[in-house]
């Protein structure tokens, strides 16, 4: 079968956004008078979670034994909403850039007739967000398909979110190839099919990417080539389109 689309996972791998998630959620404890503040190791344990809002109410009900179940939820509620605008001023602020490799691959895909997907945890409006401050005007036009969280009943490591990008594609996962950064998004991509490319992340390093085609330390830039951690990348020091048909082709055969 032949490569038809591309689909991409955002935070950790689109972007390096975890660490101004976490520095928002920090900020939202602190705001509202709370004095928990998650550490990044146990910020590397809640990402188990996907998804910022059950993440919060997650931590609450570990941390709050005994509380009325409805007080915890209402208070996630108001925790991911203070967090949200924290997190959406550092993007206004330009604090995080798109990771190497992703705006020339984006390009690159488009160019060769690929039609590109979203597939992430996060939501619609932290998304859009991210795409104006960190891929400029243009980045609006990238994605002819976008499925953020709020549109599957379950976050990864389901399948929903992937299956739901391929229904609105109208292609069958044999047709598609994923790129994620992290345990949880291979899973959900291998769930609903999908071979996966796995770009580490700062948050994600070490972890065993079960099933991957291959584990890259990044996309790679002609000046800023990727190192290879698992698989093959076929000598190639950079992921281009002809990289991901060969993985493809080796995935699908
Ligand atoms: C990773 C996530 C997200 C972010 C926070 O998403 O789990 O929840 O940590 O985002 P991805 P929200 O699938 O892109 O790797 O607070 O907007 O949910
Ligand atoms: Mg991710």
């Amino acid at each position: 079968m032949k490569l038809m689309a591309l689909i991409l996972d955002v935070d950790g791998t689109l972007a390096e956004t975890e660490t101004t998630h976490l520095k928002a959620v920090n900020g939202a404890f602190e705001s509202m008078d709370l004095s928990w503040r998650w550490s990044r190791s146990l910020y590397r344990e809640l990402l188990a979670t996907a998804g910022g809002r059950a993440r919060i109410l997650r931590f609450l009900i570990e941390n709050c034994p005994g509380e009325n179940r409805e007080a915890l939820e209402d208070l996630a509620v108001r925790l991911h909403a203070e967090k949200d605008r924290r997190y959406r001023a550092s993007l206004e602020a330009g604090e995080i850039r798109l990771r190497p490799g992703a705006e020339r691959l984006i390009g690159e895909a488009r160019s060769a007739g690929l039609a590109l997907a979203v597939a992430t945890a996060t939501g619609r409006k932290n998304f859009e967000m991210l795409l104006r401050h960190a891929g400029g005007p243009e980045s609006s036009e990238w994605f002819d398909v976008v499925c953020t969280g709020g549109d599957a009943a379950r976050h990864k490591p389901a399948p929903d979110i992937y299956l739901q990008v391929l229904a609105k594609l109208g292609l069958p996962a044999g047709a598609c190839v994923a790129i994620e950064d992290s345990n949880l998004g291979v899973a959900s991509a291998q769930g609903a099919g999908l071979p996966v490319v796995v770009t580490e992340s700062s948050f994600t390093t070490g972890e065993d990417f079960v099933g991957a085609i291959a584990v890259l330390s990044d996309l790679g830039e002609p000046d800023q080539t990727m190192k290879v951690l698992r698989g093959t990348a076929f000598g190639k020091r950079l992921v281009d389109i002809e990289l991901l048909r060969r993985w493809h082709q080796e995935a699908t055969k």
